[in-house]
């Protein structure tokens, strides 16, 4: 790689590039972005996240829990080539974020740390990476605090990935601690500068023992898919420097390697070898564009990759532009239609926007006002809108919580707060539940649904309160009655009468209600028999036990009636009482929704759920090893929706933050006993 910024041997990618910082939670990735954006001189100063003086975690939210909550965008100029950085959060429950990003980017930078707890986490997002086939380099970051040697550390992190992690350069230790490296492609030894370059030294000695064996290890995991390389290692010769550059970038574009750099975010160490890297090695748009199948023609071509809804901006669109150009002005189309024409193309340094001129393939800004487009849309120009490039299926949401505006007069700003927040983050969605009039947000985790309120708060003005959702129990009948139900009203003028007598017979589970007749010789007159259904129904949705009542049969045998005094109001009081009061009797029994789950997490963690699902009166259906995924397992259990609740906050916590489950409704179980009391009071409690 020469000094002076040519590529090894003139084929360097150029043009913008676009690289998403992925990783494990809390491994640096926000602190490397500082790091860059100092060291490429976008800022001034590096600040920390400790200190809240980050531009990737620079929202409220992400300042007040220091953890990064959104992909944060930054641009910056390295060496005359434009480059974004798209700082990614590493919790899961964040993940959706990410996930849209990622299909636009050129590579990622995997940025973890030597800790054997977070491999799975790694796991999980290699994965997202090698489905979606992007060039990714690991940066082993926090070097400063190793305690263990890189080939460790590396055997460690192996499993993780699918290909070969290519070690590309190797501490030089001072005693306990590493105060240099040495680059493997480059035959060079640095020494670390606190917040400066590195400094070239003499390599010698052991480590220029080390440093053969290292490059040596190197190259051969490259000459497996290079023959010529594999002939001059075999016959002894040292490859040309170029030869090498031209490898590792080609192995690393075609997803061969997983190249790996150290260094240590917090000090600025191997930031300038990290860039210097992405600008010789990372390919441009082009291979993006090749990548999704794009087909731009003429015309100009764009992704969305983030939608923002910002307090005075209004919303912006953060896209990368795949081909051509588009500026102010520029009308843009999705495959559903109009996108919207672009009321401002803006440069983007985290949460601080610039207005910039027109955006050209490669680069990644946000275009204000476009306000059919979505995250994930396929923009263009052309009459014939280009076909839909990306889909994003968020992941099903694990955890629910009821909210409600402190304030009555928000309700309807609520509402439109909900579809700013869900357009945001497709991983949240919003339900009201029409019988309880609830509305409860699904998201991804306890944290995920934190942020989401206090961006109802702080981003949408909307303060709400929230509680835990309700269960949908419902109460069915065990024996079968028959009761007559009169309604007898006589205050002066004219009276209200209605008589019936129903049979009330308990049905299979899961046959809901059904409504019957045997009316003979019009003892009620037909066109009063509707209006006892509907009393009946009403009583219905308020059993004995507080519930809804399902699966029994009510079936209207007898009754009377009066030629003046009977009407549908009083047939309808009739068939109402005639429940109410013969409900009781029917040895009512409360119904829990039972569901089946499915557990995926890493193998160590199975005999933990093992036990969680015991402690949730879990029935256990099996275990099995995860399809495509070694070293995890998948769990199936039925279990009581109750359960259900806060279960992904305890499967999270045993499996450091990676396991997770899906659901579904299966059947509805009796619930008695003690379990059965304690739900019965708390609803009588709560009327
Ligand atoms: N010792 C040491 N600490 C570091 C280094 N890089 C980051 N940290 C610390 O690690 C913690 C997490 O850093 P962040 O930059 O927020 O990590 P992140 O990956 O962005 O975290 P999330 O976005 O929440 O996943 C902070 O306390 C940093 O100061 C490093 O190179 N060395
Ligand atoms: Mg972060």
């Amino acid at each position: 790689m020469g000094q002076n910024g040519t590529g090894p041997n003139g084929t360097r990618n150029s043009g913008p590039r676009c690289v998403a910082l992925v990783g494990p939670f809390q491994s640096g990735k926000t602190t490397l972005l500082e790091a860059i954006l100092a060291r490429t001189g976008a800022i001034q100063r590096q600040g920390t996240v400790e200190a809240g003086t980050t531009v990737g975690d620079a929202s409220k939210e992400a300042r007040n829990h220091k953890m990064s909550v959104e992909v944060s965008v930054a641009t910056t100029n390295f060496m005359g080539d434009s480059f974004t950085f798209l700082d990614c959060p590493g919790s899961i429950e964040f993940i959706q974020d990410m996930r849209t990003a990622l299909p636009t980017v050129d590579a990622a930078i995997v940025v973890c740390e030597a800790d054997e707890k977070k491999v799975p986490q790694l796991q999980l997002i290699l994965r997202e990476l090698e489905d979606l086939n992007i060039p990714r380099i690991l940066f082993l970051n926090k070097i400063d605090k190793a305690d263990k040697r890189v080939r460790e550390t590396l055997k460690l992190l192996q499993p993780a990935s699918r290909v070969p992690l290519v070690l590309r350069q190797i501490p030089i230790w001072h005693g306990d601690i590493i105060s240099g490296f040495v680059d493997l492609a480059l035959e060079r030894a640095f020494v670390y500068k606190e917040h400066a370059a590195s400094e070239v030294i003499e390599l010698k000695g052991d480590d220029a023992g080390r440093e053969k064996e290292a490059r040596f290890t190197m190259l051969e995991t490259l000459a497996d898919h290079d023959d010529q390389l594999m002939e001059q290692l075999l016959e002894d010769i040292e490859p040309p420097r170029d030869k090498v550059f031209d490898d590792l970038a080609k192995e690393l574009r075609d997803r061969i390697i997983c190249p790996v750099l150290i260094g240590a975010a917090t000090r600025t160490n191997g930031v300038l070898r990290l860039l210097k890297a992405i600008r010789h090695e990372v390919p441009g748009v082009a291979e993006v564009v090749a990548r999704l199948g794009a087909e731009p023609g003429s015309e100009a071509l764009a992704l969305v990759l983030k939608t923002l809804h910002t307090a005075h901006g209004g919303k912006m669109s953060v896209t990368r532009v795949l081909a051509g150009q588009i500026g102010d002005g520029t009308t843009l189309n999705t495959p559903a239609g109009e996108a919207g024409r672009v009321a401002a193309v803006f440069k983007l340094m985290g949460q601080h926007t610039d207005k910039r001129g027109a955006a050209n393939a490669g680069e990644t800004v946000a275009f204000g006002k476009l306000d059919q487009a979505r995250t994930g849309d396929t923009l263009s120009t052309g009459k014939q809108a280009h076909a839909s490039l990306v889909e994003v299926k968020p992941y099903p949401p694990v955890l629910a919580i009821a909210v409600q505006a402190k304030e009555r007069k928000d309700d309807v700003k609520l509402g439109q707060a909900f579809s700013k927040l869900t357009e945001e983050d497709p991983s949240l969605t919003v339900v009201h539940n029409a019988e309880n009039h609830d509305v409860v947000i699904w998201g991804q985790g306890e944290m995920h649904l934190r942020v989401a309120t206090e961006r109802l708060a702080d981003r949408f003005a909307v303060p709400v309160s929230t509680r835990p959702p309700t269960v949908g129990y419902r109460e069915t009948i065990r024996k079968p009655i028959s009761i007559r139900g009169r309604h007898k009203k006589q205050s002066g003028g004219h009276g209200q009468f209605g008589d019936v007598v129903l049979e009330i017979k308990p049905l299979p589970r899961g046959s809901g209600f059904r409504f019957e007749e045997k009316i003979t010789g019009g003892v009620v007159p037909r066109n009063y028999i509707p209006s006892v259904e509907e009393g009946v129904i009403d009583a219905l949705k308020h059993g004995p036990l507080g519930f809804p009542v399902v699966d029994l049969a009510v079936t209207l045998v007898d009754g009377s009636y009066h030629t003046v005094d009977s009407s549908d109001m009083a047939f309808r009081t009739a068939g109402r009482i005639a429940i109410v009061e013969g409900l009781p009797q029917c040895q009512p029994v409360l119904l829990e929704p039972i569901h089946l789950v499915e557990i995926v997490c890493p193998s160590e963690a199975t005999a933990k759920m093992n036990a969680i699902l015991a402690g949730r009166r879990g029935q256990i259906l099996g275990f099995d090893t995860r399809e495509g995924w070694t070293g995890w397992d998948t769990v199936r259990a039925q279990m009581a929706e109750a359960e259900i609740g806060d279960l992904i906050i305890e499967v999270r916590s045993a499996t450091a933050g990676v396991g997770s489950f899906t659901f579904k409704f299966d059947h509805m179980a009796e619930l008695t006993g003690r379990t059965a009391d304690q739900i019965v009071a708390a609803r009588r409690a709560a009327e």
